[in-house]
């Protein structure tokens, strides 16, 4: 079948690639997927591998109805490759290359700058599920643990995805390259995953909630500057990987919202007016306000992380050579090539956090950062509503950019969630105040316990409003036992 709309759906790998009329490729996907299917049972979500998930897979690539539910035991989901449909004409819209024809193969001088940047795309994608792969142990609700699950197989599919073009279009580098993805591991000392915040814990549901929120929406806006490359064939993986990521932040953005109403509700109903009274919030089997502040400041921090170094060279490359650009780039006016613009970037000058013009090429990171920043306050804005509404006298805040970094300028200072540089020393003996603490991890940990019935809901989150494709709120999204 032709690339299109539809989905070509009989072969072991449902795509729209027309995997039948390119047998190399087709071979070589077929030669890595025991391993990816190896890789999954080891280190994708433990204990559930036999239970029946209520999941959506994609079976289309029209916006308007792409996905199918259906109970599926996760190891037979069906990852596909799944490119958003060819815009005719398409031409490369930022960059020295501005206006030529987009790349429907990979251009020699970019071979491995582009490589590059698929590897990092490609290794975050399963460093998510090996972070989340305890989870399934502690969900509070089976509607949560069929959540999880989703995220977790779409992730898998992401990798599909970059793993596809690296078959496809880099030859024995790429296949090498696919494998190295099945090897790392996150958190691994001697072979981790590639950047920082993937190689962290995810602990609890509270920070798989904050994940979901904050990072998966790093994902959604380097996906976005990926979406507008000059390379066509990434562009179109891309596109369709956002439609996936808006339920990632969905579940995230949901989640954080449903710990708060469930907080806010019992503090009430107990006639708790002061927030940060922790002891006696705690005792209701709830989660203190306080301690979600932490989350967030612990969960947004590791994500700019991800967004590289304020001044950059890669980055100003990347978008020169046409192959990354910026957050709606096609939505932008001006003349996409940014070779006589400034960009105002926070830097450490002697220890100051200080605003600063640097070349807008250069600058390239902290745009993509700061568009970020705008999109994740909107979450927020909307969790402060609601806690505001249920009559709670507190307000959560994104912390400063210079915040517990530790990639770019601030990762040589310390600052407090207002942006206030400190010594070491006063930072070390306030950290606690800001971060989760042994203590507050210790709480969360102890409301980490499984509820299975289906209908039921762990006392420290709010049911959801809806269910997942209009079921009712008993539904068995989850038959444990198969
Ligand atoms: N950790 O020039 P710089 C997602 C390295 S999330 C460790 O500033 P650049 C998802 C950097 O590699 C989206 N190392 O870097 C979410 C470089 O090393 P080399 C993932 C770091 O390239 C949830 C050196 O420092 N996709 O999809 O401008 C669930 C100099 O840095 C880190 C992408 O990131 C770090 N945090 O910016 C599932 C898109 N930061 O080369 C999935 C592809 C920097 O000098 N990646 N370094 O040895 C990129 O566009 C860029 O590589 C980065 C970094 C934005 C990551
Ligand atoms: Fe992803
Ligand atoms: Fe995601």
């Amino acid at each position: 079948m032709p690339d299109g709309i539809n989905v070509d759906y009989d072969g072991l790998i449902p795509n729209n690639v027309d995997l039948n009329g390119d047998a190399r490729v087709r071979k070589a996907l077929e030669t890595w997927h025991p391993g990816y299917i190896d890789w999954w049972k080891d280190m994708g979500p433990e204990g559930f591998q036999e239970s029946l998930v209520y999941l959506r897979t994609a079976v289309s690539v029209d916006p308007k109805g792409w996905a199918k539910f259906g109970y599926v035991k996760m190891p037979d989901y069906k990852w596909g490759v799944l490119l958003a449909p060819k815009v005719e004409g398409r031409t490369i819209p930022f960059g020295a290359h501005k206006g030529e024809p987009a790349w429907q193969d990979v251009p020699g001088e970019y071979r491995a700058m582009l490589r590059r940047l698929l590897v990092i795309q490609g290794d975050t994608e399963p460093a998510s599920v090996e972070q989340q792969r305890h989870l399934g142990a502690t969900a509070p609700s089976l509607y949560d643990m069929r959540n999880l699950f989703q995220v977790n197989v779409e992730e898998g599919r992401h990798l599909w995805a970059m793993v596809y073009l690296l078959q496809k279009y880099f030859g024995k580098d790429g296949r090498e390259e696919a494998e190295a993805l099945l090897q790392r591991r996150s958190g691994d000392k001697d072979t981790p995953r590639m950047l920082g915040a993937f190689n962290e814990r995810t602990p609890d549901w509270l920070s798989f909630f904050m994940f979901t929120y904050f990072t998966d929406r790093d994902g959604k806006m380097q996906l976005e500057a990926l979406a507008q490359s000059g390379f066509d064939p990434l562009s179109r993986t891309c596109r369709f990987m956002l439609t996936e990521e808006a339920h990632h932040m969905f579940v995230g953005e949901t989640g954080v919202m449903r710990v708060i109403e469930r907080t806010c509700q019992a503090m009430k109903a107990a006639g708790i007016e002061d927030p940060n009274d922790i002891a006696r919030v705690r005792a209701l089997g709830v989660v203190d306000l306080p301690t979600i502040q932490k989350k967030m400041n612990l969960h947004f921090s590791l994500t700019l992380d991800l967004f590289g170094n304020e001044v950059s060279t890669n980055a100003a490359n990347a978008f020169n050579s046409g192959l990354k650009g910026r957050y709606r780039e096609d939505k932008l006016d001006d003349d996409h090539q940014l070779l006589n613009a400034v960009y105002p970037v926070l830097r450490c000058v002697d220890g100051a956090i200080v605003p600063q013009d640097v070349p807008a090429l250069s600058g390239l990171n902290m745009r993509l950062r700061d568009d970020y920043v705008v999109d994740a306050q909107g979450g927020v804005t909307r969790w402060n509503k609601a806690i505001e509404k249920l009559g709670v006298a507190f307000q959560l805040t994104l912390p400063h950019v210079a915040h517990n970094r530790a990639i770019g300028e601030f990762s040589a200072i310390e600052a407090d969630p207002a942006g206030r540089v400190m010594s070491k020393v006063e930072w070390a003996d306030n950290r606690d105040r800001w971060l989760p603490s042994v203590a507050d991890n210790l709480f969360i940990a102890s409301l980490m316990q499984p509820v299975s019935a289906a209908g039921e809901y762990a006392g420290w989150i709010a049911p959801p409003k809806l269910g997942v494709d209009g079921k009712p709120g008993e539904f068995e999204y989850v038959k444990i036992h198969g």
